[in-house]
């Protein structure tokens, strides 16, 4: 019962940031690649080295800032069942939702920020097993993985998270404004699987799917990437700052939870919190090489 409380803490903490980071108005520019320099290669996009204006203006855990990045490979599509099934058939690892029984899922009808602790669920049952399996959505975003889970199939695999900044990089594709399409939010439905509804009391069908939808459903960014917004939150590697406890991880893009009225993040700015081995049914990611 403690664990339960406790990750509804967290998502109701989490969430709260992302409600705070999407709360902030201005915008950025950034300087951005040509797009001859972008190559598409066996499903990675190249994003050359170079220098970029990302965060947002008054944002608390993205402030307006300027980095500059060695170039990197970034998934065109996020990390499936199909690649995480691969994963676990060659080294028989067993996720921390298996282990420890607290996934976090949703259903219709939970008030906002509300979801339940469900002991059946896991990443082959990221609803939990009376609400169906993965076997006809292998072309589905992998979910109800943890940060820690995620740093064991990356070792595996040969490939790492982006850091929070590459992640921005690669979602903007050289856009200056809150969303990679551009500032008019209503233009979000043909890009992203995300929540349509005013609240949550009723499912959500309005463009085909309430939870996951298989990656690359929706319009891609400029520079290719799909699914950048909506479907998972991705993950990423870094801290917000030097304080930051240890066990907390970020994620960022919104989900198919996400809707106007509560996460907002399905975002080009906002960041999401989470702690490391925490797992929930809208929680993916995304990797780089
Ligand atoms: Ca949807």
């Amino acid at each position: 019962m403690a664990s339960q409380r406790n990750n509804i803490l967290l998502v109701t903490v989490w969430l709260g940031f992302c409600m705070e980071a999407s709360a902030q108005t201005t915008t950025r520019a950034s300087p951005q690649p040509t797009s001859q320099t972008i190559a598409h290669k066996t499903g990675f996009v190249l994003v050359p080295k170079g220098k970029f204006l990302l965060g947002k203006a008054g944002n608390r855990m993205n402030p307006l800032h300027t980095v500059r990045t060695d170039s990197f490979r970034i998934a065109i599509y996020e990390t499936t069942n199909k690649e995480f099934a691969a994963f676990v058939a060659a080294t028989s690892y067993i996720t921390d939702a298996e282990r420890m029984h607290n996934a976090m899922v949703f259903l219709p009808g939970l008030p906002e920020f509300r979801w339940i602790q469900d002991r059946t669920a896991y990443w082959r049952w990221p609803n939990g097993v009376t609400r169906g399996g993965i076997q006809n959505k292998m072309d589905h975003p992998v979910t109800c993985i943890s940060y820690r889970d995620i740093q064991k199939y990356c070792a595996w695999a040969r490939v790492r998270l982006p850091t929070l900044d590459e992640w921005e990089i690669a979602c903007r594709a050289g856009s200056k404004t809150d969303y990679f399409f551009g500032s008019d939010y209503s233009h979000i439905g043909e890009y992203a699987n995300i929540w349509h509804r005013h609240d949550h009391l009723k499912k959500d069908l309005s463009d085909g799917y309430m939870y996951t939808s298989p990656v690359g459903s929706f319009k891609p960014n400029q520079w290719g990437l799909y699914d950048i917004y909506g479907n998972v939150f991705e993950f990423c590697t870094g801290k917000t700052s030097k304080t930051e406890s240890p066990t907390s991880a970020h994620a960022r893009g919104g989900s198919w939870w996400c809707s106007m009225n509560t996460c907002q993040s399905f975002n080009s700015y906002s960041i999401g919190q989470v702690n490391v081995h925490a797992s929930f049914s809208n929680q993916g990611f995304r990797v780089v090489k």
